[in-house]
């Protein structure tokens, strides 16, 4: 496709929308102090974002044309959370406060894609039923505004965290015992099964993270400043896993396949 072969050129476009906010804050006068260990991990993951986008939206030319899209996603995951990287990085330098709404923002769109990449590659090699889409992205939802309506303050911490876990519930049943597991065991190759399993490792073990600093910030009753600055540390090495390595696990599964029908 025409768009697919400007991908390039419009990551360059992108980059280069991206360094406006990082020009703005240094001609504010904030500077990053050395001993703050919160502040450099935002921006380390800031720029491995950035990186990570080129190399995702770059390989799109690598791999053959049904595991684009699959690439495509990676690389906006990545983009959109580079952006809010750079959003939170000056809220936390230049107040030493959570950047909350950043966060939620952020995660309401990166979290639905990293739930449709399930759904697309199981299409990439075979046909899925559109309802697997639909119920992870309900589960997502459900997940999310759950944990925002409580960390906001508009419904009390400890059944908005509940409603939240029961989100996360659903999407963890649709991909080990669903429909979508089903699809995977009895039509996935090496690659893709592979792929797919460590994908939902990752939405097991590296998502508990974020319920966990919830649970820690909102109902351990531990003081504000203190557990705001070991949960924006923690959630920041989780997006690592969680957006760049879920990225490379997809981007490995499709070279692969590539790979395996050039041959
Ligand atoms: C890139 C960002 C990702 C993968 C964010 C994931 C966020 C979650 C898995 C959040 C989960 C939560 C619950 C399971 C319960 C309610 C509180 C939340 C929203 C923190």
């Amino acid at each position: 496709m025409k768009l697919r072969s400007h991908l390039p050129k419009l990551s360059l476009i992108a980059f280069a929308a991206l360094l406006i906010p990082a020009k703005a804050q240094a001609s504010a006068g904030v500077v990053l102090e050395p001993n703050d260990f919160v502040g450099i991990s935002f921006w380390l993951i800031s720029m491995a974002l950035v990186a990570s986008t080129a190399f995702f939206f770059l390989e799109t030319q690598r791999v053959s044309g049904k595991w684009k899209t699959s690439l495509t996603v990676s690389g906006l995951v990545t983009l959109v959370a580079a952006v809010h990287y750079f959003y939170m990085r000056e809220v936390w330098v230049t107040t030493h406060d959570t950047p909350t709404v950043y966060r939620y923002i952020d995660w309401l769109i990166t979290v639905p894609l990293l739930m449709v990449e399930f759904f697309l590659i199981l299409s990439a090699i075979t046909k899925v039923p559109v309802g697997v889409f639909w119920r992870l992205l309900i589960g997502t939802l459900v997940m999310l505004v759950g944990g925002y309506v409580g960390e906001a303050g508009y419904v009390p911490a400890l059944p908005a965290f509940i409603v939240g876990m029961l989100g996360w519930a659903y999407i963890l049943f649709e991909i080990f015992f669903g429909e979508a597991s089903r699809i995977n065991a009895h039509q996935s190759p090496p690659a893709v099964k592979t792929a797919f399993n460590l994908m939902r490792l990752i939405v097991t073990f590296g998502w508990a993270i974020y319920p966990i600093g919830y649970f820690v910030g909102y109902l351990t009753g531990m003081s504000h400043d203190d557990s705001m600055k070991g949960l924006n540390i923690v959630y920041n090495l989780a997006d690592v896993l969680n957006k760049i390595a879920f990225g490379v696990i997809i981007w490995a599964a499709a070279v692969n396949e590539t790979d395996a029908h050039a041959k």
